[in-house]
């Protein structure tokens, strides 16, 4: 590909999935997920190149168009896959960054692979990347690209924006290459988090651990540039979910989940990646306790929990779903009569509009993660629920708790407190609720992923 990109966006993924046809013509579909949820629409307004991993290992794909921006795949050997991406990324560096929920493995080969990749996609990058573009880093994947980048195309300007949460000082020390992390991410000019907290505990650490002046959020990085340090809560497209929500393919499927259902007088739900941060344990056992101590009554009510397949091959998350099945299979044969469970749990992923047909016709939308950067879910939740008698259950722990705070807000680690809470959004009179969902409608209708996008791309280009 001979031009370059005056805007480049650089993430782990590519937002696109390979669809083999019968013939065996391969084409390129935009793919789900929270990440593309929230870049797809920017890319496709201001125009670039997108910069990522294709999702085959051992295979190299050539650049190509796809709906109006360069794709440029970046290769992975089958060890790479396995020492960066399920091992740095998702075994060390995903735990830690969560408050330990699980367990962080710490091996030497694991970081030489992140440092190889991530050098890699620093040089697909500023082979892409066009004099003085603008280039835009996604998550903690890849947080020594922006110094890699700087080092090779210091005229760029550099931004990153970690979705997950930025750990407490304490918990990052544990890191064995705190350092090397630290100086990765200052390379950029700003550096984006999901909430102020996550700030703090960057510039807290910077501070102890490195040499560079600090002035409020901005970063004096020595003999160079200045590092400014913020935070910028994602959203989503809140029109395009209420238009979807609203749509007669999305009504049509919300009644024909209905009936399915069993037309349940009051439906709860979850909906989440498989993943040990969102509190799925805490929360299943929570709802199973209601339905044993008969508080709810499974004649009337379903518990409906879409759990996403994610991350097969790392053992922590064979656990999980094992547990989980368990934990569901006791549940449902203690409580329920015959062909009614209690539980009815989905472990697998959907299209958008069915997502939007679920969120429809859920009085009761439980969002209870451990530790959780944002949250989409819990705004998606708002957007799609078409009248203002919905009532969403928030954990603390979620970066949205911040923004919503008129949700129904829960200590996921409370099973009583939790319990409390499920009763108090489903009892609470139709008045409070109400007046609880309208704010939340305001607050996902005043801040939208274009905002967040406009936000940190204009404090990029400054
Ligand atoms: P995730 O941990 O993936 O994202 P989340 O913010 O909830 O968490 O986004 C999940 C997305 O996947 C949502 O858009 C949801 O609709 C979709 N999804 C979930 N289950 C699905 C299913 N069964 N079928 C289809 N789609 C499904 C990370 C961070 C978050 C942060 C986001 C964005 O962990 O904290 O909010 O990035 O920054």
């Amino acid at each position: 590909m001979s031009e370059r990109a005056r805007f480049v966006v650089v993430a782990n993924r590519l937002p696109v999935d390979r669809i083999t046809a019968d013939d065996g013509s391969v084409d390129w579909r935009t793919s789900p997920g929270g990440l593309v949820t929230a870049l797809e629409p920017v890319m496709r307004r201001m125009g670039g190149a997108w910069v990522g991993w294709h999702g085959a290992s051992n295979e190299t794909v050539e650049p190509f168009e796809h709906d109006g921006y360069s794709v440029i795949p970046v290769p992975l050997s089958g060890d790479e896959y396995e020492e960066y991406y399920e091992g740095f990324s998702n075994a060390t560096l995903w735990p830690l960054y969560h408050d330990t929920v699980a367990f962080p493995e710490f091996h030497r080969e694991w970081w030489d692979a992140y440092v190889t990749v991530n050098r890699r996609f620093a040089e697909a990058t500023a082979d892409v990347a066009d004099d003085g573009a603008t280039v835009w880093v996604q998550d903690y994947q890849l947080q020594l690209v922006p110094k890699l980048l700087r080092e090779m195309r210091p005229d760029l300007r550099i931004g990153f924006f970690l979705h997950i949460p930025f750990p407490p000082t304490e918990l990052f020390q544990q890191l064995p290459w705190r350092s090397d992390i630290l100086e990765g991410l200052l390379g950029a000019d700003l550096v984006g988090f999901q909430v102020p907290g996550g700030a703090q505990n960057f510039l807290r650490l910077v501070r102890q651990r490195t040499r560079h002046r600090v002035e409020r959020d901005r970063v004096h990085v020595s003999g160079s540039h200045v590092c400014t340090a913020r935070a910028y809560p994602i959203s989503i497209d809140t029109h395009g979910f209420e238009e979807l929500a609203q749509s007669p393919e999305v009504i049509a499927e919300s009644e024909s989940l209905l009936e399915e259902l069993g037309h349940p007088k009051q439906i709860f739900l979850g909906v989440d990646r498989l993943d040990y941060t969102k509190g799925l344990r805490q929360r299943i056992r929570a709802m199973g306790e209601l339905f044993e101590e008969g508080k709810l009554d499974p004649a009337d009510t379903v518990f409906l929990q879409v759990a996403t397949p994610s991350r097969e091959r790392v053992e922590e998350y064979k656990r999980l779903r094992d547990d989980i099945d368990l934990l569901v299979g006791r549940i449902n044969s203690e409580v329920g009569g015959v062909g009614r469970p209690a539980i009815s749990y989905l472990h697998a992923g959907f299209p958008r509009a069915t997502m939007a047909a679920m969120y429809r016709i859920a009085d009761v939308m439980v969002v209870t993660p451990l530790r959780d950067g944002m949250n989409l879910v819990a705004k998606e939740y708002v957007a799609c629920r078409p009248d203002t008698n919905g009532a969403l259950v928030l954990s603390e722990f979620a970066g949205a708790a911040q923004e919503l705070k008129q949700a129904y807000l829960v200590n996921p680690y409370d099973l009583n407190g939790m319990k409390d809470v499920l009763m108090q959004a489903a009892t609470d009179s139709p008045r409070e609720r109400q007046r609880r969902m309208r704010a939340l409608k305001k607050q996902v209708r005043g801040s939208t992923i274009e905002h967040w996008a406009d936000n940190f791309l204009g404090d990029l280009q400054g």
